[in-house]
């Protein structure tokens, strides 16, 4: 169970690094995903450094048992060489705990690249006993290594028990940075049908009504239009809150259909809307599609502006275009000019377009 308040922010280890109190809140729209074991990918990375806001070594699945050692291997080596700048972040998803090559994952990592990895990626939590273990893990193995600042841990929600404990999960531990929705692993454990990774259903839908026939019957032969229904609203929408509630981010996980790039575009937007800050690529064309809907929009951005000139301390109401704004649309309004703010800082052609 949770430790006390008292003692919530107290390293784990003896010589390890200060937990830190706050998340920071650093532009990651897209994690991306490349395998250390494969020369091709590996050696794209330091041309996606500044490309990408995050950079991350697989390790778990997609690298198959025989390359575990190579992937572990080749990302220390891409830590070590590569200089990943003020706006890439390097993580690192660690193979499952249940797996016989997490501990040397581990071990291997942050003694060597502590100081160079941002957050690790935790497959498969089921509850916050999986981020204990981390937790400890983490601050014996810094200490050990005299990794200067904490890691942070990131946990992928794929699991039904990982979905019943999400919000003691997004609180277990000050590490905790984000929570993604790992839709192919999750539908499996859940026993849903499906058998894609990620993305909307054909056969998830509503229909509406049958018309009146010539005899005033419902004619049930009749076309009738149909509306496809979000498979994954229940999920993303919990565990926003759960990250919400615990000051962590949400992001959408992985979209298998990469030719698919109208469709990714649609379901990273769904999980933007709904409060996520990210989305995984998984190959390259991934990246352009994440930093364009994760990055509020030059409408939205002028939009917020003009509220908040209208209502500089934002209290009150006004009418803007004939719509009320008050206290509630102006802190929407805030959301959208803190984050359009955050990414331009890094970013100069986004800072133009919020210009104009
Ligand atoms: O032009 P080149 O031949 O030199 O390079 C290829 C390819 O090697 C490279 N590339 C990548 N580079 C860096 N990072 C990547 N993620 C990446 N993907 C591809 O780009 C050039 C063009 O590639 P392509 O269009 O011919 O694509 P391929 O058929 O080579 O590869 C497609 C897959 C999907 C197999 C590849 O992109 C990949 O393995 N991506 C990562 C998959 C992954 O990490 N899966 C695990 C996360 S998802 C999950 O856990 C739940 C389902
Ligand atoms: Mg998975």
């Amino acid at each position: 169970h949770m430790r006390s308040a008292k003692d919530f922010f107290a390293p784990l280890a003896v010589g390890a690094p200060t937990p830190v109190t706050e998340v920071p809140a650093r532009p990651s729209r897209m994690i991306h995903f490349f395998d250390p074991s494969n020369p091709k990918m590996a050696a794209k990375v330091p041309d996606m450094v500044g490309v990408s806001d995050v950079l991350l070594g697989n390790l778990e699945d997609a690298v198959v048992a025989d390359k575990k050692e190579a992937a572990r291997e080749g990302l220390v080596t891409i830590a070590k060489e590569t200089d990943f700048g003020e706006h890439t972040q390097l993580w690192t998803r660690i193979n499952s705990l249940d797996s016989p090559w997490v501990l040397d994952d581990l071990t291997r990592l942050v003694t060597e690249v502590g100081d160079t990895l941002d957050v690790i990626m935790v497959p498969k939590v089921q509850g916050p006993e999986d981020i204990h273990y981390i937790d400890r893990i983490l601050a014996q193995l810094e200490a050990k290594g005299g990794v200067q600042r904490p890691i942070l841990v990131h946990a992928i929600l794929e699991t039904a028990r990982g979905m019943a404990n999400v919000e003691e999960i997004a609180g277990a531990s000050p590490r905790m940075q984000g929570i993604s929705l790992g839709p192919a692993d999750l539908a499996a454990d859940r026993r849903m049908k499906t058998t894609r990774v990620g993305g909307g259903h054909p056969g998830y839908l509503v229909r509406q009504d049958p018309a009146k026939g010539a005899d005033g019957a419902p004619d049930y032969q009749g076309e009738r239009p149909v509306f496809q229904q979000d498979l994954w609203h229940y999920t993303i929408a919990r565990m926003v809150d759960a990250c919400a509630m615990h000051g962590i981010f949400p992001f959408y996980g992985p979209f298998g259909d990469i030719k698919d790039t109208v469709a990714c575009e649609d379901q990273f937007r769904n999980a933007f809307l709904l409060g996520c800050v990210g989305a995984w690529s998984l190959h390259p064309v991934q990246i352009e599609i994440a930093k364009k809907v994760f990055s509020p929009s030059a409408e939205d951005v002028a939009h917020a502006r003009r509220v908040k000139e209208a209502m500089p301390d934002g209290r009150g109401a006004v009418m803007i275009d004939g719509k009320m704004e008050d206290d509630a649309s102006w802190k929407q309004c805030m959301v959208v000019l803190e984050l359009a703010e955050r990414l331009s800082a890094n970013d100069p052609e986004l800072a133009k377009m919020y210009e104009e």
